[in-house]
């Protein structure tokens, strides 16, 4: 059985000559242009940057290497006992554009047990935060402060040759990877339950379980396949978001992966982008306590309404490419169609009769682009359900998950050697002269 390393040994020199025939051939070839709307909208819609591992389609919704969700959700390999596909079956799929074999997927799963443990002293850094701290400037916190042991930093030092950059750079990220659950139950224990002992992580587990373990929810296997799919499912959404885009344009500069992946944890604490999941939860409950327990299509409008008219957005709908329901919310709803005890909870059931009534009220609002809702409208309250109730802390999930696909890209972009990133701006008036000339 070949290991990660030396699969990808194998899938990256013909990507390599890829990259040199579309220079070779059509560097000139003009693929889109570029109007003043994109400039001051965002960049919305601009083709500009390469990256291997998913395309996301506005109305099919994102695929990983061709791959739909509920296509990878048949074929990527479980953990030992469980259904759903795990994150480091995404992992390899990202990474390498196969599928592993069940075997493959347990062996990374063993490498990650092996090297989950925290430096001690990120975890004295960890434990001296303010409870108060917001649980995502935590994990950012704590993810830079690993790159103390970075490999790729070590490798820069000593001159290693820019064609061997990837392999110190995948040592880094299966590190992260690796690491990222104990910091992000580190943090949870610290802020909400201070008087609890952590779990050490146990070998013989997945990623999941043991993150789920140390969280306090290794009993709840209806949580921890959730957390399976979840992390899974979260962890990439093409280059252009804002978490991956983060990760990309400072690891293009050549910062080691914890630099790099801690950015793109600052970009997710937005609450346009992953904060929505921990707004998405606070606005249902307002909404619940509101309405009380006779829920209607028609209260439901009401307080959409009340929402907009206060100048805020419905969080959880919309997004920057999607023009169709996210196909991710979908699949949660999907496992949640499965359980009885899911389909019986009331907050799993505002959730689904607000989508039922949402995209209505905001065509009718008529700003958004699209009035369907993303994967941040379910996420949470699958969560809240099995009592992770803090939410404040659901965006540490995400961010768990979104390592998946930045540090995919990140080893891919020293394996092709793609430069720094610098894209040209302009000021009001420089514009208005490009304009004219
Ligand atoms: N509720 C109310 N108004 C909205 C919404 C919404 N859910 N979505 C977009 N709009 C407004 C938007 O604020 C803008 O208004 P204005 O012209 O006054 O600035 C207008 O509609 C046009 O925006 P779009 O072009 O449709 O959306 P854009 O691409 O700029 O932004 C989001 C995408 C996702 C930031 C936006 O839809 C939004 O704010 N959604 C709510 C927050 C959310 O759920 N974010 C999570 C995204 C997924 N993720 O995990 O990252
Ligand atoms: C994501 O998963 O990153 C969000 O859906 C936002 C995006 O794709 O722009």
């Amino acid at each position: 059985t070949k290991t990660l390393e030396e699969t990808l040994r194998e899938v990256i020199p013909p990507k390599q000559e890829q990259l040199k025939k579309l220079k070779a051939e059509h560097a000139q070839t003009v693929v889109g242009d570029v109007k003043v709307e994109n400039i001051i909208g965002g960049m919305r819609g601009i083709k500009a940057m390469l990256w291997e591992a998913s395309v996301l389609d506005p109305i099919e919704g994102i695929r990983f290497h061709g791959m739909s969700i509920p296509e990878c959700r048949e074929v990527l390999p479980p953990a030992p006992g469980g259904k759903e596909m795990t994150p480091e079956s995404m992992l390899w799929l990202l990474m390498t554009g196969k599928v592993p074999t069940p075997q493959q997927s347990q062996q990374l799963s063993a490498e990650l047990a092996e090297k989950g443990e925290l430096p001690s002293f990120v975890e004295k850094l960890v434990d001296s935060f303010p409870k108060t701290l917001h649980p995502m400037t935590q994990l950012s916190m704590g993810v830079a402060a690993l790159n103390h042991d970075s490999a790729f930093q070590a490798a820069y030092e000593r001159g290693v040759k820019k064609t061997e950059y990837w392999a110190p750079t995948l040592e880094d990220c299966i590190n992260l990877v690796a690491k990222l659950p104990s910091l992000a139950a580190r943090i949870y224990r610290n802020v909400y339950y201070p008087d609890r002992p952590l779990v050490p992580i146990d070998r013989n587990l997945d990623l999941t379980g043991n993150y789920s373990n140390m969280l306090g929810f290794g009993n709840n296997e209806n949580m921890t396949e959730y957390l399976r799919l979840y992390i899974a499912l979260h962890g990439d959404h093409e280059g252009g978001n804002a978490s991956a885009h983060t990760s990309h344009l400072v690891g293009s500069t050549l910062a080691d992966p914890y630099l790099a992946y801690s950015a793109a944890l600052n970009a997710l604490a937005g609450p346009l982008h992953g904060l929505a999941n921990q707004e998405v939860l606070r606005w249902q409950i307002a909404m619940q306590k509101e309405i009380g327990d006779t829920i209607t299509h028609d209260n439901i409008k009401e307080y959409l309404w009340r929402t907009l008219k206060s100048g805020r957005v419905v969080p959880g709908y919309g997004h920057g490419v999607l023009r169709n329901p996210d196909p991710r919310f979908v699949a949660l709803q999907d496992f949640c169609k499965t359980r009885p005890d899911l389909q019986a909870s009331p907050t799993i059931q505002l959730v689904q009769q607000t989508a039922e009534v949402a995209p209505e009220v905001l065509k009718e609002h008529g700003k958004t682009k699209n009035p369907y809702p993303n994967v941040d409208a379910a996420s949470g309250c699958v969560l809240y359900h099995y009592g992770l109730t803090e939410f404040k802390y659901y965006t540490v999930i995400f961010g768990v998950s979104r390592a998946l696909g930045a540090v995919t890209q990140l080893v891919w972009a020293r394996a092709l050697g793609l430069p720094i990133e610098r894209p040209k701006s302009y000021s009001m008036d420089a514009l208005e002269k490009l304009i004219k000339n």
